[in-house]
């Protein structure tokens, strides 16, 4: 694996500044989320200041990068949506660019954007502190996916700020009238099954 130093340098030359302060805070609250979980921090902590590397490149180079040079490991309906092409070549980069071999990093910045279904925890974690970092995300929301986690220790707790999210990301997307791949709708329905009625107990 590439250096701390050089990976984060690569980000600075190839992230916005916003981005960065993103990718920083994602980091650091994969770390604190890893803490909870009895997780690796410090692998954590890497899949989270890296899993957006790709979010700056223009879609039609990540489109590009996908369909000539990665080929595989995506569905068609994935490819619908802009939004979702820098998870694909962000995982791609991971391991060209910083060498990194653990599959579960690359596993996690892969499904970051829209999830899979049986998804690990660490997979979930670096999913959650993508949604949750305090750097550029908005607080009311953070908060309440917080609470979740910590009202309800263990799994439970991060099924349940999964379903959360991934509710608010349909509904933002629904009422766009952007598509919606079939991975995020299996995840959903996923969660809906495992801890949906829990949820609406909770009155959120
Ligand atoms: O890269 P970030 O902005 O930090 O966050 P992200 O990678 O989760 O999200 C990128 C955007 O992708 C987000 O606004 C939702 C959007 N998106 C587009 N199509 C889909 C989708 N999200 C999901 N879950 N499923 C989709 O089909
Ligand atoms: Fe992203
Ligand atoms: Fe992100």
């Amino acid at each position: 694996m590439k250096t701390i130093d050089y990976i984060k340098t690569w980000l600075e030359e190839n992230l916005s500044a916003k981005r960065m302060h993103h990718s920083q805070g994602c980091a650091d609250t994969a770390k604190e989320l890893a803490k909870l979980f009895n997780l690796d921090e410090n692998k954590a902590y890497l899949a989270g200041l890296i899993h957006d590397c790709a979010k700056n490149f223009d879609d039609a180079h990540l489109l590009d990068l996908i369909k000539n040079e990665i080929k595989e490991g995506f569905d068609p309906s994935e490819l619908k949506n802009p939004k979702t092409y820098h998870a694909i070549v962000g995982a791609y980069f991971a391991r060209k660019e910083f060498e990194i071999d653990d599959e579960e990093i690359i596993s996690a910045i892969r499904c970051h954007t829209i999830g899979k279904t049986n998804m690990t925890t660490f997979e979930k974690i670096i999913f959650l502190a993508d949604k949750i970092e305090s750097n550029t995300r908005d607080e009311k929301y953070t908060k309440r996916i917080w609470k979740l986690i910590e009202k309800n220790k263990g799994v439970i707790g991060l099924d349940l700020a999964l379903l959360k999210c991934f509710c608010e990301t349909i509904k933002k997307l629904v009422s766009k009238r952007y598509y919606i791949c079939a991975n995020t709708i299996d995840v959903y329905n996923e969660l809906q099954q495992n801890v949906g009625e829990l949820l609406e107990e909770d009155g959120i």
